[in-house]
């Protein structure tokens, strides 16, 4: 299908400009990318061209600093003006999806309002691509105990351990609240989940939208055309209409890769690149391998796989590794999973991928991890 993407503050412009740099170029998903913050130096520094880059609000740099009352009210009064900014000459897309990270003020603020008015103008569903803090960004325990995340190091002052940002919980709870009922789907990327231990943010943020792009990718470039290939099952954008929903979803993704013989680069000859021979038993299992830990590896956002109201699987790769049964052996295992939930699955032929994929969509999920936000966001803060 074809994405328009929007990335508004700090997180949602870099995630957008990680999206931008996975699209391949020989299957391109994106209409277009947009992106928005009211932090003229974080906007400088992604690599989106500057006629797609926006600054908007106070001028300058520093963005809003977690107020997120002032991010609503910047978002009220900007959102129509923002898309009035994007560029009319794009082509129409299926979907889009507004990039933030939930936790801050100008993209936590502003997306509430740019979905709304996103979803009065166009006729496609708008859904919103999440990331939720870490506890060591607002949780001073979490970032200094002994067992793990950013331990105290010498010389270090106790000013050193105040959380960079305070309000993250409960921004990003309040935030949540208000685009329920005007996303079409919340898809969520947990940061908590995602950093190492002692790892801070800025360390691990280009490695983590790295990782969710190449998610976004799997999933929503499934049905493009790639060098002419033609899928067996193609997912289009109703079906993936369907499974994510209009009803403000949460939604999680799964992913597995696994690197597979390609033929002709071994002999640089590229001589037998076109019909390399694939043991049909090495392709299967490879199938199997990737969608085994596609649904049960990690996820964007833990949950029991099980709560999910539907799935999606998307089987990629080289055209003679995707074996038809194997694909829908994995569709079989998706759905045992969800426990009987409605499912879809299709493939992805990547003439020049050198890895067989998973990519899966469970949409509607209940996650323990949106639970702690919420009674995070309700203890009174330390004195
Ligand atoms: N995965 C990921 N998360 C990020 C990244 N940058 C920030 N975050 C998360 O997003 C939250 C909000 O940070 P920003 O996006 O920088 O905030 P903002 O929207 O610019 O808002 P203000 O700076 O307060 O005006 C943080 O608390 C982090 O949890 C990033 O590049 N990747
Ligand atoms: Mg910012």
């Amino acid at each position: 299908m074809q994405l328009e993407v929007l990335g508004v503050g700090g997180a949602g412009c870099r995630i957008a400009d990680a999206i931008r740099a996975a699209e391949p170029a020989e299957h391109s998903f994106l209409t277009d990318v947009t992106v928005f913050d009211t932090d003229e130096a974080a906007l400088n520094r992604t690599v989106v061209p500057e006629s797609h880059c926006v600054q908007y609000g106070p001028a300058g740099d520093g963005g809003l600093e977690g107020d997120l009352e002032r991010g609503l009210t910047l978002g009220q009064e900007s959102a129509d003006d923002l898309l009035e900014r994007r560029d009319r000459d794009a082509p129409t897309a299926d979907a889009v999806l507004v990039a933030v990270g939930l936790g801050g003020a100008t993209g936590g603020g502003t997306a509430p309002a740019l979905v709304a008015a996103l979803q009065q103008r166009a006729d496609v569903p708008v859904s919103v691509l999440a990331t939720l803090p870490a506890d060591r960004e607002f949780d001073a325990t979490a970032a200094t105990s002994g067992s793990g995340p950013g331990r105290r190091k010498r010389n270090q002052t106790a000013a050193d351990e105040t959380p960079p940002r305070p309000n993250a919980a409960t921004n990003a709870v309040a935030t949540l609240e208000r685009l329920d009922g005007i996303a079409s789907a919340i898809i969520c990327f947990d940061n908590e989940a995602w950093l190492r231990p002692g790892e801070t943010l800025a360390d691990a943020r280009d490695r983590c939208n790295r990782e969710l792009a190449t998610r976004v990718e799997a999933v929503f470039a499934a049905g493009e055309r790639s060098d002419g290939a033609v899928a067996q099952t193609v997912i289009d954008a109703s079906d993936v209409r369907r499974i994510v929903g209009d009803q403000s979803a949460i939604v999680t993704l799964g992913y597995d890769e696994q690197a597979v013989e390609t033929g002709g680069s071994r002999f640089g000859l590229g001589l037998f690149s076109s019909s390399p021979d694939v043991e049909t038993s090495e392709a299967v299992s490879a199938i199997e391998t990737v969608v085994r830990k596609g649904i049960r590896g990690k996820l964007t956002l833990e949950c029991d796989p099980e709560t999910a109201a539907r799935g999606l699987l998307v089987v990629g790769g080289p055209p003679v590794w995707l074996n038809r049964q194997a694909i829908a052996g994995g569709r079989q295992t998706l759905e045992s999973a969800l426990d009987g939930a409605g499912v879809l699955g299709g493939d992805a032929p990547r003439p020049d991928g050198e890895s067989v994929f998973a990519g899966v969509v469970l949409a509607g999920v209940e996650s323990d991890r949106l639970a702690a936000l919420r009674a995070a966001a309700e203890r009174p803060p330390e004195p």
